[in-house]
């Protein structure tokens, strides 16, 4: 790679200190074993799921503590100190197995392993390289391979429960895409809200799309489009066959870092496709979306558009936990509860079964929606285990 590309030396290094991180022999030598046959086998999920398996192996043998020297925080995460001169500022796209794809300074693309460390530093091993993280790495052996040595702080994350832990998607971006469909699968506003509640805690923006319209009468989503209009989310209805909405969400997509998410089978990939035909993404075949436990797309990949932009093409999930969200505070991320929770009775009321409610009088009012309010309670109700056990995920992908 050329030289301009090394990234210069910076001033944070002063800060460095040691820390105490347990440490599992082995586990960069296997990352390393793993080649390109891996994509074929595993989504991302499963291929973090797996490193986090032979990390559990064997723990007593296995694990020790070690001194990691010059490790300097930056809010929540640890950082690595490491010889700035040495390495490439890279953007990851995307997991092969255990590896995963950079693309450097000079537009190439890296496929490279993590440094062994780096899980230390992480509170959760699962998440320690994901898509649309911004990473130094060092070049080794082919000269399109590489080692990741230090992941730089992430602003803009969608993240979610699964398996009682925090599962980030998608690092670094500035929107969230929240795709459902009209029908086949039928839309679950349900769904939309919580990953409205979590774009509203991690502080992206997020923009709602109901594709295959063309499957409905449009009207029958008045209500829908309406509610989520007022409360300032832009939604676009589209349809892949005749392309409506098509120019409107590119206008969304165009300059922006965007995550596109939902359920499998939705239409995410055909309308990034419809957007800009170069990205030609794979999506299933027509009538196809019904296959049970498949995903078309197996794994999160970033990818650039020609007109401006980048988006993040993920696979779909089947339902979307909260995480990192207490019961108490779900209601500030209902964001119209917000003006009429202070005329509660109570401080900590649940705006279930309480009097003198200021949620359910704006209810009743028809200030805040009957379906808003519906999905609130379903999100109470069918979450209060998660909620009482954060321990304890109930969530299949
Ligand atoms: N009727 C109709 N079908 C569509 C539309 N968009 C996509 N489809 C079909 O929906 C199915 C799923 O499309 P994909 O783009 O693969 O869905 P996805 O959301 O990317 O699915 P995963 O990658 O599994 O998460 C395919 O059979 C498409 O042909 C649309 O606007 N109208
Ligand atoms: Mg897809
Ligand atoms: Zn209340």
């Amino acid at each position: 790679m050329a030289e301009k590309g090394r990234k210069g030396k910076r001033s944070g290094q002063s800060n460095a200190k040691k820390v105490r991180v347990d440490m599992q022999k082995n586990r960069q030598a296997r990352a390393r074993q793993q080649n390109l046959t891996r994509e074929l086998l595993s989504d991302d999920n499963n291929a973090e799921d797996a490193a986090t398996n032979e990390r559990v192996t064997s723990r007593n043998e296995m694990s020790r503590r070690r001194t990691v020297v010059g490790v300097e925080s930056s809010g929540e995460q640890l950082l690595r100190v490491v010889d700035e001169q040495e390495c490439f500022e890279g953007r990851v796209i995307s997991f092969i197995g255990l590896n995963c794809m950079v693309l450097g300074p000079d537009g190439r693309q890296y496929e490279c392993s993590v440094r062994g460390v780096l899980r230390s530093l992480t509170r959760d091993s699962r998440n320690v390289v994901v898509a649309g993280d911004r990473v130094l790495f060092r070049q080794e052996g082919d000269a399109h391979q590489g080692v990741i040595e230090r992941v730089e702080p992430r602003h803009g994350l969608l993240s979610r429960g699964s398996h009682g832990r925090e599962h980030i998607l998608v690092a670094n971006i500035d929107q969230v895409l929240v795709v459902a469909s009209a029908a086949d699968p039928e839309f679950k506003p349900q769904l939309v809200d919580r990953y409205l509640i979590s774009a509203e805690r991690h502080g992206i923006r997020p923009l709602i799309c109901i594709n295959k319209i063309d499957l409905i009468n449009p009207a029958e989503l008045l209500d829908a489009v309406r509610i989520y209009g007022r409360l300032g989310y832009p939604v676009v209805l589209t349809s892949n066959l005749d392309g409506r909405g098509t120019s409107q969400l590119r206008s969304y997509l165009q300059g922006r870092q965007t995550a596109v998410s939902g359920q499998s089978g939705v239409g995410k990939s055909s309308l990034l496709n419809a957007v800009d035909p170069e990205l030609n993404l794979q999506t299933a075949d027509v009538s196809d979306w019904t296959r049970k436990g498949t995903h078309t797309t197996r794994r999160a990949r970033l990818v650039p558009l020609s007109f401006g932009g980048w988006v993040v093409d993920t696979p779909g999930i089947r339902q979307f936990e909260l995480w990192g969200i207490s019961r108490e505070e779900v209601d500030g991320y209902f964001i119209e509860f917000r003006p009429f929770i202070t005329y509660c009775r109570f401080p900590d009321c649940s705006h279930t079964h309480e009097e003198d409610c200021g949620v359910k009088l704006a209810v009743q009012q028809h200030l805040i929606s009957q379906a808003r309010y519906q999905s609130y309670l379903r999100l109470i109700e069918e979450d209060i285990f998660v909620w009482k056990n954060p321990a304890r995920g109930t969530n299949q992908d």
